[in-house]
């Protein structure tokens, strides 16, 4: 059945002869160099490719006597075959590298997939299954690649209980109550897709933390896990609560230079490596949105972050703190609270202590600036933190490739610490120095039977999994990809469905916020427009945000505001200070602008709000337009469940116009321009 649940694994039959031929040949006499778990799982990956692919049996050798064509094994299980140059090119590729290509054996050519590690030879294994699935596979050409960043990590906001925060595909795939006695086959299937994206890391629990993760008798679960993951280079990861030395250890504190507290968790820790003994470490949320963490002892993110760091360290565990912090009784912009805490804080962190920050200073707005910490310390590792659940960028209702999103935020000059880095080049360690380089995803699956809810989904995992392999890999190939291996690679439907994902960011920005505007979303849900939003604490509102009045909108974040923008690099704080250079679609974040300033187009902003509006609107109709005519060129199945879910996507992008529209239109006193759909 077409439900989605193979991914972009599905391994559908190869309908060109030569390449049908090509790779039968290749799946007729395999050699592994080696036996291990690793192996097995490529194994089955062939097995399972050849039936797809060709129902054909994959046949693998035992003795090397026999005639081979495929050969796979690392570079040292290889070498008597290698040249010296070649294993030099290949050491360069690292652990997790990977060499494909032709090979001369004794006047025979054959066709090897290397790596210095096993794992490297894992990666090799899925990129050539893939090049196959694309109808790409060339037996003449030699492809390599390895990693830019180290960590490549899905963060699960699943609770114990099996609900996820933001999850809008199901309930956790974790089933706790099951494991460890019971192995759900999904979670093979989890790692599968995982690594054949490269990514080589999971956190499994919900930032927002349950401390009973902790317990032994939990750990024994996570274990299973962990023990499941492992050949396919996976490591676990769990969220620790700052409160857990109270909550399980009995003490009446949780300050970090306590020494029961030091002590709790070097015990808890050493318990942890003897179930899982190369266990990833810990991911925290402290002191954040009610999180418990070290500034309740008055301590900071530092002192809080090293105790559980020098407690990881001897097992080469890695603390991994989150730069999402923000209170409500700190009087000052929440754009700037990050910077304020984490600046003074630098050089300060150990060496196994990574700060994870989310792409921009709020929160996984439909579009943000960067973070201003990107560039602003010199001696603290940075990880780069993405929303792949599309918590305010229409959930599962929406399709919303993102994309074109990261590529925007990771291509952004920072001009720090070098006058041409980016965020790229801080997060891979290129311009920043940083050993230790992460980039985390929060996962969007669940059990859904497509795992994701919407299809599309499905494409914000994988760009997620290919932007964190390498960060400078473009969103239109990777949206490219992507289809061929879900879709396949009929021209027509190819670009038909590449527009309608390159276009769908840009809509989603138009018809929710444009032009720099930011959390209009409905209270706590985040489903929806509510500009109107107010009450409570002043960052959980609307107004706060929009600050919009008969003058004008937007916040005021130059040096005559808040001056968050300060906190940014001089280059950047020339050109986006005025707002006549500043790209317009940050305006309204930076700038409380009057509803009569003019813009580039020559209309006044008002006008030109209505219109971006009302173009994402235009632009949603369009790509509904534009799936129908895909109909009868792909299976009925993925046609209407897509179909159903564009007719959604139409309605709330109406009701995001309208609303916003209606709303912003009791300030600004103006009439619609008669070019717009007028909002009712
Ligand atoms: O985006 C916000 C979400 C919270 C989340 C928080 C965070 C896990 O609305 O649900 O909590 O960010 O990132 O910690």
């Amino acid at each position: 059945a077409k439900d989605g649940y193979q991914l972009w694994l599905s391994y559908e039959k190869i309908e060109e002869s030569k390449l049908r031929q090509e790779v039968g040949q290749l799946f007729s006499g395999i050699y592994f160099f080696a036996q291990n778990p690793t192996y097995d799982i490529i194994k089955e990956e062939f097995t399972r490719s050849a039936e797809g692919f060709l129902d054909q049996k994959a046949n693998f050798l035992s003795t090397r006597d026999g005639d081979f064509k495929l050969l796979v094994g690392t570079r040292s299980e290889l070498s008597q075959y290698l040249g010296l140059s070649q294993q030099a090119e290949i050491k360069n590729l690292g652990e997790e590298g990977y060499w494909r290509g032709p090979l001369e054996i004794n006047g025979k050519k054959v066709y090897i997939i290397t790596g210095n590690s096993p794992i490297g030879v894992l990666y090799g294994s899925f990129d050539f299954l893939k090049s196959i699935q694309m109808g790409e596979f060339d037996l003449n050409a030699e492809n390599s690649d390895q990693p830019k960043v180290q960590l490549r990590m899905l963060n699960h906001w699943d609770n114990l209980d099996r609900t996820v925060e933001r999850g809008y595909a199901g309930f956790s795939i974790w089933d706790w109550h099951k494991l460890p006695g019971y192995i759900d086959p999904r979670y093979i299937d989890y790692a599968r897709a995982n690594a054949s994206l490269g990514i080589n890391a999971v956190s499994l629990t919900n930032v927002n933390a349950n401390a009973w993760i902790l317990r032994e008798d939990f750990i024994e679960k996570v274990k299973v896990l962990a023990d499941l993951f492992r050949p396919y280079g996976i490591k676990v990861y769990l969220t620790a609560r700052f409160s857990a030395p109270i909550e399980m250890g009995n003490l009446e504190t949780a300050d970090p230079l306590d020494s029961d507290v030091q002590a709790f968790w070097k015990e808890r820790v050493q318990m942890i490596y003897q179930h899982i003994p190369d266990f990833g470490g810990f991911l925290v949320k402290a002191n954040s949105e009610g999180q418990p963490g070290p500034h309740e002892y008055g301590r900071n993110h530092a002192e809080g972050a090293n105790m559980l760091a020098e407690a990881l360290a001897p097992f080469g565990g890695n603390v991994i703190w989150r730069a999402f912090v923000y209170s409500h009784e700190i009087d000052e912009d929440r754009h700037k609270q990050a910077n304020l805490e984490f600046e003074p804080l630098d050089g300060k962190f150990l060496e196994n202590v990574i700060i994870q920050v989310k792409n921009g200073a709020i929160d996984f707005q439909p579009r943000e600036p960067f973070h201003p910490l990107f560039g602003a310390v010199d001696e603290t590792n940075l990880g780069m933190e993405f929303q792949i659940t599309q918590e305010y960028l229409g959930q599962a209702t929406q399709l919303v490739y993102l994309g074109p999103m990261w590529e925007e935020i990771l291509n952004t000059k920072t001009y720090r610490p070098g006058p041409s880095s980016t965020v790229a080049s801080i997060i891979d360690g290129s311009d920043s120095g940083q050993k230790l380089t992460l980039m985390a995803g929060v996962s969007n699956i669940g059990t859904d039977r497509n795992w994701t809810g919407h299809l599309f989904g499905q494409a914000n995992w994988y760009a997620f999994g290919k932007m964190a392999w390498n960060p400078y890999q473009d969103a239109e190939s990777i949206a490219s990809e992507w289809i061929k291996l879900t879709f396949g690679h009929e021209q027509t439907l190819l670009s038909s469905i590449q527009n309608i994902m390159m276009e769908s960011h840009e809509a989603a920005v138009n018809y929710m916020t444009p032009m720099g505007l930011h959390h209009l979303m409905g209270r706590s849900h985040h489903y929806g427009p509510g500009p109107w939003v107010e009450g409570g604490r002043a960052d959980w509102t609307s107004l706060y945000y929009h600050k919009a009045d008969s003058q004008g909108i937007g916040f005021d974040r130059t040096s005559s505001g808040s001056n968050a923008l300060g906190q940014y690099a001089p280059e950047i704080v020339k050109e986006w200070s005025d707002p006549t250079q500043i790209p317009e679609k940050y305006l309204l974040w930076f700038h409380h602008i009057p509803w009569d300033f003019q813009m580039k187009s020559g209309k006044t902003l008002w006008e030109e709000m209505t219109l971006h509006y009302d173009s994402g609107v235009k632009t949603a109709l369009e790509m509904k337009k534009n799936w129908q005519k895909l109909e009868g060129q792909l299976d009925e199945e993925r046609f209407h469940h897509v179909n159903q879910l564009l007719s959604v996507q139409i309605e709330e992008a109406r009701w995001w116009r309208n609303a916003c529209l209606l709303y912003f239109q009791t300030f600004s006193g103006k009439p619609f321009p008669d070019e717009i759909e007028k909002p009712e």
